[in-house]
């Protein structure tokens, strides 16, 4: 299309495994500040990290004592709600993106106080920009997998998300970057809205996880016109109580995160960023696939190993324009008289049986 380039270089800072419960977060965090030099070096604007980056992934496990659970968990408020970057187990971190004037986006676990003493844990991620120096964007996993009670079975792989954490309570909220690209048309100049439409900052969201696989959260994106899709993951790639050959079920597995990925950039003609924890945990083994995708659905680059390691791609904000403006050109095809079960109706209801 004939669209103005709107050119970023990003990376997927994909994790290997953090090994245990008990591994030193100092560990964690150094090699993660390894990623974001390597990135820096190589003309990186924005390194993304994967869901619950800081720590092992600790839904897995059985934690009881609650001065334990505290650990794993960021503490936040209504007055507060960036207090993560200041934690010590995170400030390092965003001390080295302030230097280099590189954005990161993580995951983590939001130990959250409201105004009323209200405590809620939320598996959540944000967007830190460091050119302004401050936390832009929050957004808190609307779809929490797994169970709240504890399965007994032996060699069971325990997905505990519905036990530790509240499903996110701030829907997803698409919004604008500043300082990534040049030129970006501000609010001051627009003649109309119309007019502006992919010629401003760039436009994110985030989603975590399982929410990769629910089509619901993307569109809600795609009605605000996202351009880069922020997602991290910890995606089990083998379970024992799902039977089956180990190898087979890591294929599935990873085709199905693929599948959801190339769709969801596709039918929202946005690039996605989507990174994992990958390898062996305590609990078990997780994908890798890291992957930076386009808006036409295409692997533009993708992760070779289990290992720490930064998946790098220059992105070019104008090849959303297409999709946004022919197939799905949502004001003009979309049909939301029909749509009314999306949002009235929770599970199946299957149509009446034939007699
Ligand atoms: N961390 C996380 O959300 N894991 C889920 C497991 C769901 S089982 C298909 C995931 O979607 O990868």
């Amino acid at each position: 299309m004939g669209s103005k380039p709107r050119v970023i270089t990003v990376a997927a800072a994909q994790l290997g495994p953090v090994k245990s419960l008990d591994t030193p977060r100092k560990e964690t965090l150094g090699r993660m500040i390894a990623l974001l030099d390597e990135a820096a070096e190589a003309g990186v604007r924005l390194v993304v990290y994967p869901e619950l980056a800081f720590t092992t992934f600790f839904p897995s496990h059985i934690i009881e004592d609650p001065d334990k659970l505290a650990g794993f968990l960021e503490p936040t408020s209504q007055a507060e709600p960036y207090a993560v970057i200041n934690s010590p187990n995170v400030k390092p971190l965003i001390d080295r993106a302030n230097e280099l004037g590189v954005d990161v986006s993580f995951g983590f676990g939001e130990r959250f106080t409201s105004e009323d003493g209200k405590v809620t844990d939320f598996n959540s991620a944000i967007y830190y920009s460091a050119t302004q120096k401050r936390g832009i964007a929050k957004y808190r996993k609307v779809h929490l997998p797994g169970r709240v009670d504890i399965d007994t079975r032996r060699n069971f792989i325990q997905q505990l998300e519905k036990r530790y954490f509240t499903p996110g309570d701030l829907g997803f909220q698409a919004f604008r970057v500043p300082d990534l690209v040049d030129g970006a048309l501000k609010a001051a100049d627009a003649a109309s809205e119309q007019d502006s439409e992919g010629k401003g900052d760039p436009i994110v969201g985030m989603l975590i996880c399982n929410d990769r696989r629910w089509a619901e959260g993307w569109r809600c994106y795609g009605l605000q016109g996202i351009e880069i899709l922020l997602e991290g993951y910890n995606t089990t790639a083998y379970a024992p109580q799902y039977g089956g050959d180990e190898a087979e079920q890591e294929a599935e597995a990873l085709f199905h995160h693929r599948l959801s990925c190339q769709s969801g950039s596709y039918t929202n003609a946005c690039y996605s960023i989507n990174v994992a924890k990958a390898g062996w945990e305590d609990h078990g083994k997780m994908i890798a696939g890291s992957s930076i995708i386009d808006p036409n659905g295409h692997i533009i680059a993708e992760s070779k190993s289990y290992e720490d390691e930064l998946v790098i791609a220059t992105i070019d904000l104008a090849k959303c324009r297409k999709g946004k403006e022919r197939v799905f050109a949502f004001g003009r095809h979309r049909r939301i008289e029909h749509y009314s079960l999306l949002s009235e109706q929770v599970g199946v209801k299957e149509p009446p049986l034939l007699r």
